[in-house]
């Protein structure tokens, strides 16, 4: 939960690539992307006019914040904690909102980067120095585990951006899960979902014409570069989006422009691709109602009541235990 788990994080991205990269099909774990560079990458994504996403979420704690903050109340005060706070823009509607309120809350961001934490606070601090704000370093996971005993008062545990929508759905069940065994009776989960939609927008939102995604999908090639020792030649390798309206599941590759070997020289291993061959990089599921149902149902968790854009393409959903 402190700071310092950077070589834990750089042995685990090795792991990911030993195991990934030996797999077939090949792949690697999005959550390798956002590191300094990966991040600025997501900003620059963020700002797209395809990127829907954002603006969708941006709108809808706009429109709603008062009824999503009289949700979070409680008569004792409550902790706002936030899984994957990022730079925070969209948080500072609701923050802003619970200080004009006056309402009684700690506003805790959990992140596993120290830096992007110390410059929500710095931020934070600038823009509105009224809120108490508690940063929380580590992964979810582990900090989900030490919150099950920080039960003094409510908790109202937020995860915005969809950011669910990167795992399989067995995985993000477990995900629910772990913030179910973390909440009390009174506590609630206020949660986005990206919604299904015309295949057209989707597609477009994950395969920008200016090569954005296509970097940013890339960064984990560049940081095998960097911190394994690896000789990645990022133009050999093309993007490659998919969205299967079925499933909801848009899908990133990155595609082998020709046959290559490429040597990761930190972990000895040199890796054959044949021309064509794929790296599966990164999912972002998309949901209806029934499949958010089944989820939480899965997770023992219960939708007490959600809020929508204008389109419906994107909804956050507030869960109880
Ligand atoms: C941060 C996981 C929500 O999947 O929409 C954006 C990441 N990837 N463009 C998403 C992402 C490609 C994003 N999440």
């Amino acid at each position: 939960m402190k700071k310092g788990n950077t070589t834990t994080y750089t042995t685990e991205f090795a792991q990911d690539v030993k195991n990934g990269l030996s797999s077939y099909p090949k792949y690697l774990s999005s959550k390798f992307i956002y590191d300094k560079k990966g991040d600025k990458l997501f900003q620059d994504i963020m700002n797209m006019p395809e990127y829907y996403l954002t603006n969708c979420e941006f709108n809808i704690l706009k429109k709603h914040t008062s009824l999503i903050a009289e949700y979070f109340n409680a008569k004792d005060g409550f902790d706002l904690i936030e899984l994957g706070a990022g730079d925070g823009k969209k948080t500072k509607v609701l923050l802003r909102h619970l200080v004009e309120k006056n309402y009684t809350f700690d506003y805790c961001p959990v992140d596993i980067s120290q830096h992007s934490l110390d410059d929500l606070e710095s931020s934070l601090q600038k823009e509105i120095p009224e809120v108490s704000v508690k940063t929380l370093q580590g992964s979810y996971f582990k900090v989900l585990e030490n919150l099950a005993d920080y039960n003094t008062r409510k908790k109202a545990i937020m995860v915005l951006g969809s950011n669910i929508g990167n795992l399989e759905h067995d995985k993000a069940i477990d995900f629910l899960k772990n913030i179910q065994q973390a909440m009390s009776e009174e506590d609630m989960l206020f949660m986005g979902f990206d919604q299904k939609k015309n295949p057209e927008t989707i597609l477009n939102a994950y395969n920008d014409p200016a090569g954005i995604t296509e970097r940013f999908n890339k960064n984990l090639l560049v940081r095998m570069n960097s911190e394994l020792d690896a000789n990645f030649d990022v133009e050999s390798f093309k993007h490659w989006e998919t969205y299967n309206p079925e499933t909801g599941t848009a899908k990133s590759f990155l595609v082998s422009l020709k046959e290559q070997e490429i040597a990761i020289n930190e972990l000895n291993l040199n890796i054959h691709f044949k021309a064509w061959e794929t790296i599966h990089t990164e999912i972002s599921q998309k949901y209806d109602d029934e499949v958010v149902e089944w989820l939480a149902d899965e997770a023992g968790l219960k939708i007490e009541e959600f809020f929508m854009d204008d389109q419906g393409y994107y909804k956050n959903y507030i869960f109880k235990k």
